[in-house]
Protein backbone atom coordinates (compact mmCIF):
# COMPACT_ATOMS: atom_id res chain seq x y z
CA UNK A 1 0.00 0.00 0.00
CA UNK A 2 1.18 3.34 -0.49
CA UNK A 3 3.02 5.58 1.99
CA UNK A 4 0.77 8.35 1.73
CA UNK A 5 -2.57 6.49 2.09
CA UNK A 6 -4.48 7.01 5.69
CA UNK A 7 -6.00 3.77 5.78
CA UNK A 8 -7.97 4.67 9.06
CA UNK A 9 -10.72 7.31 7.04
CA UNK A 10 -11.03 4.73 4.60
CA UNK A 11 -11.99 1.48 6.57
CA UNK A 12 -14.30 4.00 8.56
CA UNK A 13 -16.14 5.24 5.85
CA UNK A 14 -16.21 1.80 4.29
CA UNK A 15 -17.48 0.73 7.65
CA UNK A 16 -20.43 3.67 7.54
CA UNK A 17 -21.69 2.12 4.25
CA UNK A 18 -21.80 -1.52 5.85
CA UNK A 19 -23.47 -0.32 8.66
CA UNK A 20 -25.83 1.74 6.63
CA UNK A 21 -26.79 -1.22 4.08
CA UNK A 22 -27.33 -3.66 7.36
CA UNK A 23 -29.87 -0.83 9.01
CA UNK A 24 -31.56 -0.89 5.58
CA UNK A 25 -32.37 -4.73 5.94
CA UNK A 26 -33.79 -4.76 9.44
CA UNK A 27 -36.14 -1.48 7.92
CA UNK A 28 -39.77 -2.91 7.22
CA UNK A 29 -40.80 0.89 6.05
CA UNK A 30 -39.23 1.85 2.43
CA UNK A 31 -37.31 4.86 2.15
CA UNK A 32 -40.23 8.00 1.35
CA UNK A 33 -39.77 9.05 -2.03
CA UNK A 34 -40.96 7.80 -4.92
CA UNK A 35 -43.79 5.96 -5.27
CA UNK A 36 -43.63 5.35 -1.61
CA UNK A 37 -44.22 9.19 -0.77
CA UNK A 38 -46.75 8.91 2.10
CA UNK A 39 -46.94 12.86 3.02
CA UNK A 40 -48.99 15.22 1.20
CA UNK A 41 -47.19 17.32 -1.92
CA UNK A 42 -48.03 20.17 0.43
CA UNK A 43 -46.17 18.83 4.30
CA UNK A 44 -42.83 18.51 2.89
CA UNK A 45 -40.66 20.81 0.88
CA UNK A 46 -40.15 19.65 -2.08
CA UNK A 47 -37.90 20.20 -5.79
CA UNK A 48 -38.80 18.76 -9.24
CA UNK A 49 -37.37 15.40 -9.64
CA UNK A 50 -34.76 16.90 -12.45
CA UNK A 51 -32.95 19.38 -10.29
CA UNK A 52 -33.48 16.55 -7.12
CA UNK A 53 -31.37 14.09 -9.00
CA UNK A 54 -29.30 16.52 -10.26
CA UNK A 55 -28.16 18.09 -7.45
CA UNK A 56 -28.08 15.04 -5.32
CA UNK A 57 -26.12 12.81 -7.51
CA UNK A 58 -23.73 15.66 -8.80
CA UNK A 59 -20.61 14.75 -5.95
CA UNK A 60 -20.75 11.41 -6.96
CA UNK A 61 -19.35 12.71 -10.55
CA UNK A 62 -17.34 16.24 -9.41
CA UNK A 63 -15.57 14.72 -6.21
CA UNK A 64 -13.93 12.01 -8.25
CA UNK A 65 -13.51 13.39 -11.40
CA UNK A 66 -11.90 16.38 -9.83
CA UNK A 67 -9.49 13.94 -8.64
CA UNK A 68 -8.65 12.33 -11.87
CA UNK A 69 -8.14 15.97 -13.92
CA UNK A 70 -5.52 16.60 -11.38
CA UNK A 71 -3.49 13.16 -11.99
CA UNK A 72 -0.59 13.29 -13.57
CA UNK A 73 -0.74 12.90 -17.74
CA UNK A 74 2.05 9.70 -16.91
CA UNK A 75 -0.67 7.78 -14.56
CA UNK A 76 -3.75 8.18 -16.84
CA UNK A 77 -3.64 4.29 -18.38
CA UNK A 78 -3.03 2.66 -15.08
CA UNK A 79 -5.54 0.38 -13.81
CA UNK A 80 -6.75 3.08 -10.99
CA UNK A 81 -7.12 6.02 -13.29
CA UNK A 82 -9.19 3.49 -15.49
CA UNK A 83 -11.16 2.28 -12.43
CA UNK A 84 -12.02 5.69 -11.21
CA UNK A 85 -12.94 6.78 -14.95
CA UNK A 86 -15.61 4.38 -14.65
CA UNK A 87 -17.12 4.96 -11.29
CA UNK A 88 -17.38 8.95 -13.33
CA UNK A 89 -18.68 7.46 -16.28
CA UNK A 90 -21.69 5.75 -14.19
CA UNK A 91 -22.23 9.53 -12.33
CA UNK A 92 -21.39 11.20 -15.46
CA UNK A 93 -24.79 9.36 -16.48
CA UNK A 94 -27.13 9.87 -13.38
CA UNK A 95 -25.78 13.08 -13.24
CA UNK A 96 -26.56 14.90 -16.34
CA UNK A 97 -28.46 12.27 -18.40
CA UNK A 98 -31.00 10.56 -15.79
CA UNK A 99 -31.77 13.58 -14.46
CA UNK A 100 -32.29 15.68 -17.48
CA UNK A 101 -34.66 13.28 -18.62
CA UNK A 102 -36.42 11.31 -15.46
CA UNK A 103 -40.54 11.74 -15.55
CA UNK A 104 -40.11 11.71 -11.79
CA UNK A 105 -42.14 12.56 -8.99
CA UNK A 106 -41.25 16.21 -7.40
CA UNK A 107 -38.78 15.04 -4.45
CA UNK A 108 -38.07 15.80 -0.53
CA UNK A 109 -35.35 18.43 0.08
CA UNK A 110 -34.43 16.59 3.14
CA UNK A 111 -34.03 13.75 0.43
CA UNK A 112 -31.42 16.18 -1.55
CA UNK A 113 -29.35 17.25 1.39
CA UNK A 114 -28.89 13.84 2.81
CA UNK A 115 -28.56 12.36 -0.80
CA UNK A 116 -25.66 15.14 -1.34
CA UNK A 117 -23.93 14.12 1.91
CA UNK A 118 -24.32 10.30 1.13
CA UNK A 119 -22.38 11.04 -2.56
CA UNK A 120 -19.85 13.53 -1.66
CA UNK A 121 -19.04 10.70 1.04
CA UNK A 122 -18.98 7.75 -1.37
CA UNK A 123 -17.47 9.54 -3.90
CA UNK A 124 -14.19 11.04 -1.86
CA UNK A 125 -13.92 7.61 -0.53
CA UNK A 126 -13.46 5.66 -3.69
CA UNK A 127 -11.65 8.28 -5.31
CA UNK A 128 -9.75 8.69 -2.48
CA UNK A 129 -8.75 4.77 -2.20
CA UNK A 130 -8.25 4.59 -5.80
CA UNK A 131 -5.63 7.55 -6.34
CA UNK A 132 -4.04 7.49 -2.94
CA UNK A 133 -4.12 3.55 -1.69
CA UNK A 134 -3.93 1.00 -4.42
CA UNK A 135 -0.94 0.37 -6.44
CA UNK A 136 -2.01 -1.87 -9.45
CA UNK A 137 0.65 -4.18 -11.14
CA UNK A 138 0.56 -3.58 -14.81
CA UNK A 139 -0.71 -7.60 -15.04
CA UNK A 140 -4.12 -6.62 -13.02
CA UNK A 141 -5.28 -5.71 -16.57
CA UNK A 142 -4.96 -9.71 -17.19
CA UNK A 143 -6.33 -10.59 -13.87
CA UNK A 144 -9.53 -12.75 -13.95
CA UNK A 145 -11.18 -10.46 -10.99
CA UNK A 146 -10.66 -7.40 -13.64
CA UNK A 147 -11.41 -8.76 -16.80
CA UNK A 148 -14.91 -10.74 -15.09
CA UNK A 149 -15.54 -7.27 -12.73
CA UNK A 150 -15.25 -4.89 -16.09
CA UNK A 151 -17.66 -7.62 -17.92
CA UNK A 152 -20.18 -7.50 -15.00
CA UNK A 153 -19.98 -3.31 -14.55
CA UNK A 154 -21.01 -2.91 -18.07
CA UNK A 155 -23.67 -5.82 -18.59
CA UNK A 156 -25.36 -4.03 -15.43
CA UNK A 157 -25.36 -0.70 -16.24
CA UNK A 158 -26.71 -1.66 -19.72
CA UNK A 159 -29.59 -3.41 -17.75
CA UNK A 160 -29.79 -0.49 -15.29
CA UNK A 161 -29.91 2.29 -18.18
CA UNK A 162 -32.60 0.23 -20.56
CA UNK A 163 -34.82 -0.65 -17.54
CA UNK A 164 -34.95 2.97 -16.30
CA UNK A 165 -35.85 3.76 -19.63
CA UNK A 166 -38.49 1.02 -19.63
CA UNK A 167 -40.05 3.12 -16.74
CA UNK A 168 -39.77 6.70 -18.04
CA UNK A 169 -41.84 5.56 -21.24
CA UNK A 170 -44.32 4.78 -18.98
CA UNK A 171 -45.25 8.19 -18.46
CA UNK A 172 -45.38 11.06 -20.97
CA UNK A 173 -44.15 14.26 -19.28
CA UNK A 174 -46.08 15.97 -16.55
CA UNK A 175 -47.93 12.53 -15.51
CA UNK A 176 -46.94 10.69 -12.16
CA UNK A 177 -49.45 8.18 -12.77
CA UNK A 178 -47.81 4.17 -11.98
CA UNK A 179 -48.84 1.44 -14.83
CA UNK A 180 -46.86 -2.48 -14.73
CA UNK A 181 -43.80 -2.19 -16.46
CA UNK A 182 -42.67 -4.03 -19.26
CA UNK A 183 -40.50 -5.73 -21.39
CA UNK A 184 -36.57 -6.47 -20.43
CA UNK A 185 -35.63 -7.97 -17.18
CA UNK A 186 -39.10 -6.48 -15.71
CA UNK A 187 -40.72 -9.72 -17.02
CA UNK A 188 -39.14 -11.53 -14.19
CA UNK A 189 -38.41 -9.11 -11.59
CA UNK A 190 -39.98 -5.70 -10.56
CA UNK A 191 -36.68 -4.39 -9.03
CA UNK A 192 -34.99 -4.80 -12.88
CA UNK A 193 -33.26 -1.61 -12.68
CA UNK A 194 -32.05 -2.46 -8.90
CA UNK A 195 -30.80 -5.52 -10.41
CA UNK A 196 -28.49 -3.74 -12.96
CA UNK A 197 -26.96 -1.12 -10.61
CA UNK A 198 -26.19 -3.89 -8.09
CA UNK A 199 -24.02 -6.24 -10.96
CA UNK A 200 -23.19 -2.92 -11.74
CA UNK A 201 -21.31 -2.18 -8.90
CA UNK A 202 -20.43 -6.17 -8.03
CA UNK A 203 -18.22 -5.39 -11.24
CA UNK A 204 -16.84 -2.49 -9.71
CA UNK A 205 -16.08 -4.55 -6.57
CA UNK A 206 -14.15 -7.32 -8.14
CA UNK A 207 -12.54 -5.10 -10.85
CA UNK A 208 -11.24 -3.26 -8.21
CA UNK A 209 -10.84 -5.42 -5.49
CA UNK A 210 -10.81 -2.78 -2.85
CA UNK A 211 -12.67 -2.43 0.72
CA UNK A 212 -14.47 0.64 -0.48
CA UNK A 213 -15.77 -0.55 -3.29
CA UNK A 214 -17.13 -4.00 -1.96
CA UNK A 215 -18.53 -1.88 1.41
CA UNK A 216 -20.72 0.48 -1.72
CA UNK A 217 -21.35 -2.86 -3.75
CA UNK A 218 -22.70 -3.99 -0.32
CA UNK A 219 -24.89 -0.87 0.55
CA UNK A 220 -26.01 -1.05 -2.82
CA UNK A 221 -27.44 -4.34 -2.54
CA UNK A 222 -29.03 -3.82 0.91
CA UNK A 223 -30.37 -0.72 -0.39
CA UNK A 224 -32.00 -1.63 -3.81
CA UNK A 225 -32.55 -5.08 -2.77
CA UNK A 226 -35.18 -3.36 0.17
CA UNK A 227 -36.74 -0.84 -2.46
CA UNK A 228 -37.17 -3.93 -5.57
CA UNK A 229 -38.92 -5.60 -2.19
CA UNK A 230 -41.11 -2.75 -1.62
CA UNK A 231 -41.92 -1.87 -5.14
CA UNK A 232 -43.00 -5.42 -5.33
CA UNK A 233 -45.48 -5.58 -2.84
CA UNK A 234 -46.41 -2.24 -3.99
CA UNK A 235 -47.46 -3.66 -7.22
CA UNK A 236 -49.23 -6.36 -6.05
CA UNK A 237 -51.45 -4.07 -3.79
CA UNK A 238 -52.17 -1.43 -6.51
CA UNK A 239 -53.05 -4.39 -9.66
CA UNK A 240 -54.99 -7.11 -9.51
CA UNK A 241 -53.43 -8.48 -12.57
CA UNK A 242 -50.05 -8.08 -11.90
CA UNK A 243 -47.90 -11.06 -13.38
CA UNK A 244 -47.77 -13.63 -10.56
CA UNK A 245 -44.55 -15.18 -11.56
CA UNK A 246 -42.89 -11.84 -11.31
CA UNK A 247 -40.52 -11.89 -8.61
CA UNK A 248 -39.23 -8.65 -6.47
CA UNK A 249 -35.04 -9.00 -7.51
CA UNK A 250 -33.59 -11.95 -9.05
CA UNK A 251 -35.58 -13.79 -11.46
CA UNK A 252 -36.82 -17.39 -10.25
CA UNK A 253 -36.24 -17.14 -7.03
CA UNK A 254 -36.91 -14.13 -4.71
N1 LIG B 1 -29.46 7.89 -4.55
C1 LIG B 1 -28.42 5.75 -4.01
N2 LIG B 1 -31.16 7.10 5.16
C2 LIG B 1 -30.19 7.76 -3.32
C3 LIG B 1 -30.87 9.02 -2.98
C4 LIG B 1 -31.62 8.93 -1.67
O1 LIG B 1 -27.98 7.00 -5.97
O2 LIG B 1 -30.39 9.13 4.85
C5 LIG B 1 -28.80 5.91 -2.57
C6 LIG B 1 -28.61 6.91 -4.91
C7 LIG B 1 -30.66 8.55 -0.55
C8 LIG B 1 -30.00 7.20 -0.85
C9 LIG B 1 -29.22 7.23 -2.24
C10 LIG B 1 -29.09 6.75 0.27
C11 LIG B 1 -29.83 6.72 1.61
C12 LIG B 1 -30.47 8.06 1.88
C13 LIG B 1 -31.40 8.39 0.72
C14 LIG B 1 -32.12 9.61 1.23
C15 LIG B 1 -32.38 9.28 2.69
C16 LIG B 1 -31.52 8.08 3.00
C17 LIG B 1 -29.37 9.10 2.11
C18 LIG B 1 -28.03 8.17 -2.12
C19 LIG B 1 -30.96 8.16 4.40
C20 LIG B 1 -30.65 6.98 6.50
C21 LIG B 1 -31.21 8.08 7.39
C22 LIG B 1 -31.12 5.64 7.04
C23 LIG B 1 -29.12 7.04 6.49
O3 LIG B 1 -42.59 9.26 -9.39
P1 LIG B 1 -41.50 8.29 -9.17
O4 LIG B 1 -40.23 8.92 -8.61
O5 LIG B 1 -41.89 7.05 -8.39
O6 LIG B 1 -41.11 7.80 -10.69
C24 LIG B 1 -40.14 6.79 -10.89
C25 LIG B 1 -40.43 6.04 -12.17
N3 LIG B 1 -41.26 4.84 -11.99
C26 LIG B 1 -42.41 4.59 -12.63
N4 LIG B 1 -43.12 5.30 -13.53
C27 LIG B 1 -44.29 4.77 -13.98
N5 LIG B 1 -44.77 3.54 -13.59
C28 LIG B 1 -44.05 2.80 -12.71
N6 LIG B 1 -44.50 1.59 -12.33
C29 LIG B 1 -42.83 3.32 -12.17
N7 LIG B 1 -41.92 2.85 -11.28
C30 LIG B 1 -40.98 3.81 -11.17
O7 LIG B 1 -39.16 5.56 -12.63
C31 LIG B 1 -38.75 7.35 -11.18
O8 LIG B 1 -38.85 8.50 -11.99
C32 LIG B 1 -38.08 6.25 -12.01
C33 LIG B 1 -37.25 5.30 -11.17
O9 LIG B 1 -37.92 5.02 -9.99
P2 LIG B 1 -37.46 3.85 -9.01
O10 LIG B 1 -38.24 3.98 -7.74
O11 LIG B 1 -37.53 2.54 -9.73
O12 LIG B 1 -35.89 4.16 -8.75
P3 LIG B 1 -35.21 5.20 -7.75
O13 LIG B 1 -35.13 4.65 -6.38
O14 LIG B 1 -35.84 6.53 -7.95
O15 LIG B 1 -33.70 5.20 -8.32
C34 LIG B 1 -33.42 5.76 -9.58
C35 LIG B 1 -32.10 5.22 -10.09
C36 LIG B 1 -32.12 3.69 -10.28
O16 LIG B 1 -31.43 3.39 -11.48
C37 LIG B 1 -31.35 3.15 -9.09
O17 LIG B 1 -30.68 1.95 -9.41
C38 LIG B 1 -30.38 4.29 -8.78
O18 LIG B 1 -31.05 5.47 -9.14
N8 LIG B 1 -30.04 4.31 -7.34
C39 LIG B 1 -30.93 4.81 -6.42
C40 LIG B 1 -30.62 4.83 -5.10
C41 LIG B 1 -29.26 4.46 -4.63
C42 LIG B 1 -28.47 3.78 -5.61
C43 LIG B 1 -28.81 3.83 -6.94
C44 LIG B 1 -27.31 2.98 -5.12
O19 LIG B 1 -27.22 2.68 -3.93
N9 LIG B 1 -26.37 2.58 -5.96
Amino acid sequence: MPDGCQQGPVLAGSAVLVILGALFLYQKTPQVYGKHTTSPASAVPLLPARAAWFLQELPSFAVPAGMLARQPRALLGQPATLLLGLFCAHYFHRTFIYSLFTRGRPYPVLYIFKGFVFCMGNGLLQGYYLMHCVDYSAEWYTDIRFSLGVFLFFLGMGINIHSDLILRQLRKPGEITYQIPQGGLFTYISGANFLGEIVEWIGFALASWSPPAFAFAFFSLCFLGMRAFHHHRFYIRMFKDYPKSRKALIPFIF
